[in-house]
């Protein structure tokens, strides 16, 4: 009968399952099928043991917000049919040159007396070949925001290695470039640059020493399986990734994508709470698309294993929950905004055998990286 087998589900759940909610390190060789037996557990038992894991791992308390700003909008060549920046639809967009880095670092500091600890540059280029003097200027506007005692990050597309070395040195923190989907499905979102060579950007970013941020949107017309492949992707990297976005389309009217129904609200728990149980040391994005989620969802999420927001007055060309409706958020759930560097300094910890000082600390800071 039902109840028997109910019973029965709970008292022996999935043996991937309770070995990923068990784990005290983080794993590279996870399976497809693995992937896809934990994202089809029933959601509030994944939501569940996601947040048992976030807080074995991560300080639950403690969300980064991290605002970004568009220094180059619009007029690129490459097709991904989500963009309002891409030259190929009629978006209403108007491209600019870059901005200054004067521009650059006056946002910064506005970011910064907000709250925020992480300031992220994005740029519409399809990759930086022969961008000579642009490089020397975004150096320079990582060099002064470092300096303000901020994480920096940029997203420029596909970077070589000797470009990511001269980032690294120039202070950079993190390089942000999204597979955005499983290899599977790419094909039908993106023609003028291959999911490989995807991969290959990610890889140059990891050898420069930067961290990788990289991840995805859903509502790109995908399966869930397509889900699975995403996380599958990244979660069997040499490392993983320190940060995994997770982002919603945000429909852009003259994109092909512009008029794709939304993604559903479980489907987005779903992808963090696998994230979080698959890669447990990392820093889970909830990116775009967070207008579209009450405070109540964005709560799960963050129970669910999300720490990071993007925060303040715009996204790149959309709109994007602001410092003053967030900081409400923060205080009323008791979430408080990451310091700068806080999960490296972790993560550092963990692997010496210092002894960890702050209240709160994860319940398994102390396990062996
Ligand atoms: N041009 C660079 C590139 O493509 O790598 C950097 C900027 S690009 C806008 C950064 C990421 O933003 C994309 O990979 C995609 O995941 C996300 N993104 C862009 N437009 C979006 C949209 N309309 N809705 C949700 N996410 C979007
Ligand atoms: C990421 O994964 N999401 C951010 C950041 N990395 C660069 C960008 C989201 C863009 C949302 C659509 C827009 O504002 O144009
Ligand atoms: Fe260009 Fe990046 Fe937009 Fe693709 S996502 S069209 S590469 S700005
Ligand atoms: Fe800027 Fe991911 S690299 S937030």
């Amino acid at each position: 009968g039902t109840v028997t087998s109910v019973s029965a589900q709970s008292v022996t759940p999935p043996s991937t399952f309770n070995n990923a909610l068990e784990a005290n390190a983080p794993r590279h060789n996870w399976t497809r099928e693995e992937i896809k037996e934990i994202y089809d557990t029933p959601l509030m038992n994944l939501a569940f043991a996601a947040g048992s894991v976030h807080r074995k791992f991560h300080n639950p308390s403690s969300i980064q917000m991290c605002t970004l700003m568009n220094i180059k909008t619009g007029g690129c060549s490459e097709d991904c049919s989500y963009c309002a920046q891409s030259s190929r639809y009629q978006t209403g967009l108007k491209a600019t040159k870059m901005v200054t880095v004067d521009s650059v670092l006056s946002a910064a500091r506005i970011a910064k007396d907000n709250g925020s600890t992480r300031f992220c540059m994005g740029a519409a280029w399809r990759d930086m070949r022969g961008r000579k003097t642009n490089l020397k200027n975004i150096k320079e506007m990582v060099n002064g925001v470092r300096g303000m005692g901020m994480e920096v990050c940029v997203t420029l597309g596909m970077i070589d290695l000797e470009q990511a070395k001269e980032l690294k040195d120039a202070g950079l923190t993190a390089y942000n470039h999204n597979v955005d989907t499983s290899r599977e499905h790419y094909p039908s979102v993106i023609s003028t640059r291959t999911y490989d060579e995807r991969l290959q950007t990610i890889a140059n970013v990891r050898e420069a020493g930067l961290n990788v941020c990289t991840g995805g949107i859903l509502g790109l017309g995908e399966k869930p399986e397509d889900h699975v492949g995403l996380i599958h992707t990244v979660a069997t990297l040499p490392s993983h990734p320190e940060s995994f976005p997770v982002n919603t389309l945000v429909p852009i009217k003259g994109t092909p994508m512009g008029d794709n129904a939304p993604s559903p609200f479980d489907a987005t728990l779903r992808t963090i709470a696998t994230a979080r149980m698959v890669m447990p040391r990392t820093i889970i994005r909830l990116a775009a698309g967070r207008t579209t989620l009450s405070e109540e969802q964005q709560v799960l999420c963050f129970m669910a294993g999300a720490n990071a927001v993007f925060t303040g007055e715009k996204m790149l060309t959309t709109a994007c929950n602001g410092w003053d409706e967030d900081r409400v958020i923060f205080d009323k759930w008791g979430l408080r905004p990451m310091e700068s560097f806080e999960v490296e300094a972790l993560r550092e910890l963990v692997s010496s055998s210092a002894p960890l000082p702050a209240e709160e600390k994860p319940l398994a800071a102390t396990a062996t990286a």
